[in-house]
């Protein structure tokens, strides 16, 4: 039975690897984070009690900056493969902490590949590293494909920049089976609160409901090339899987602004938007609304523009080019961006729906911050 080692996978792609790697057969180890509160909400369905026997899933208390703790993990597991899925990865974050980004994502990744060879596994263990299309940043030329020069516009994207390129040295130097997978955006009704098209569809519905006035976003004019996780992460696997190592871009090709992708959340509940204005004075007003048990009226202000979500510097335009992908790898994705929001929009309607129905009920229902 293979073995794998997932770090981060109490994140959204570790959750759908997990699921992915488990149907396949492995037994499937994780490393998560001491938090003060459960934090594996997105794997408990996948719990296995560690008495029992045949266990094919476990996880080990870790963390990215701890050397000693990555090296005596894979020691103990001796995984077969290890998919670097842990990082700080929201970008705007990293600008408020970015020394800690270069410490998790870029350092991170040079602690697993260097375990890998003190530990004399180079022969055995196949790394996958979660590149990213934020390495392209300032655009170069579109579509972006393996070829198209970087140019990192975040701490979060230099650090993957570092990631990026000692994953390809250890490969070179020490001929290492490591993979780059350079993903364009992905999102799933696991993705976190705070990313934009979760933070979309989540006020799209609290808004339907009539449990927030009025959602605050940056900017509007950003365009990404998004697709749903559950296809990416069978992109991950997949790239291990090839005789040679190599990087690849896993993309859809297609490229929509962040104020398309509100319509198309607000579209699925009935509800048409209509922007009027300019930067922050940008608004998106309700010019009608199909669903009678919604409580919009026609003319109302749901979108509003905060120049707190602004990145001192942004990534205007990722589409990328997955030819490669598709040919070598015969990856194709499932879901389109029609698919991706009416999934995420029905997860996020239902989750409010129950919330609605607590709040009624008295219980006090958790802050949100973005
Ligand atoms: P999430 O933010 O959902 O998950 C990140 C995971 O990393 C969580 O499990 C988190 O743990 C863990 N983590 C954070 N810091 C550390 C640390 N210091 N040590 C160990 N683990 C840590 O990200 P996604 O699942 O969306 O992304 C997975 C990877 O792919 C990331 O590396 C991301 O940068 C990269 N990526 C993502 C893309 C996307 O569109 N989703 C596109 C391209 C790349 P905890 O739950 O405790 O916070
Ligand atoms: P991104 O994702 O930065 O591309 O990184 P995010 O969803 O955070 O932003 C996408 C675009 O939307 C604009 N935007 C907003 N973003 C957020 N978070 N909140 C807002 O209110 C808002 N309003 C507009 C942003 O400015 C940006 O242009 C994600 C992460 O998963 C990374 O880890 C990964 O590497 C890349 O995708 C590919």
């Amino acid at each position: 039975m293979k073995k794998a080692l997932i770090t981060g996978i109490t994140g959204q792609d570790g959750a759908y690897l997990a699921d992915l790697l488990l149907d396949n057969g492995y037994e499937v180890h994780g490393i998560k984070r001491r938090s003060s509160l459960f934090n594996t909400e997105r794997i408990d369905h996948l719990y296995q009690d560690p008495h029992e026997d045949n266990v094919r899933f476990r996880l080990h208390y870790g963390d990215l900056s701890d050397s000693t703790n990555i090296i005596r993990i894979i020691q103990q597991v001796q995984p077969d493969e290890i998919y670097n899925l842990g990082a700080m990865s929201h970008v705007k974050v990293s600008f408020d902490t970015p020394e800690y980004t270069a410490n998790a994502d870029g350092i991170g990744t040079l602690r697993i590949l260097e375990a890998v060879r003190l530990l004399g596994l180079t022969e055995k263990t196949k790394i996958y590293q979660a590149s990213t299309s934020e390495l392209y940043g300032l655009v170069q030329a579109v579509p972006q494909s393996e070829t198209t020069p970087f140019y990192p516009r975040s701490p979060y994207a230099v650090a993957k920049l570092y990631a990026y390129w000692i994953t390809v040295n250890y490969r070179e130097a020490y001929n290492m089976y490591a993979c780059n997978g350079i993903l364009f955006n992905h999102e799933s009704p696991l993705r976190g609160e705070t990313f934009v098209t979760r933070k979309i569809t989540r006020g799209a519905a609290k808004i339907a409901m009539g449990l927030q006035e009025i959602l605050f976003l940056g900017n509007l004019d950003a365009r990404r090339d998004w697709g749903h996780a559950k296809d990416y992460v069978q992109a991950m696997y997949l790239i291990l899987q090839q005789e040679k190592p190599e990087d690849y871009v896993i993309a859809t090709g297609v490229t929509t602004t962040v104020r398309d992708f509100v319509k198309m959340a607000f579209g699925e509940l009935g509800i048409q938007l209509e922007f009027i204005g300019e930067g922050v004075n940008e608004k998106g007003i309700v010019s009608s609304c199909a669903h009678p048990d919604y409580q919009v009226t026609l003319g109302k202000e749901v979108i509003a523009v905060d120049p707190r979500y602004f990145r001192p510097t942004e990534v205007d335009l990722l589409i990328g080019d997955p030819t490669k992908s598709m040919t070598q790898l015969g990856w194709q994705p499932k879901y389109d961006l029609t698919a991706l929001v009416k999934e995420m929009m029905e997860a996020d309607l239902e989750y409010f729906t129950q919330e609605k129905m607590l709040k009624e009920a008295g219980y006090r229902v958790k802050n949100q911050f973005e």
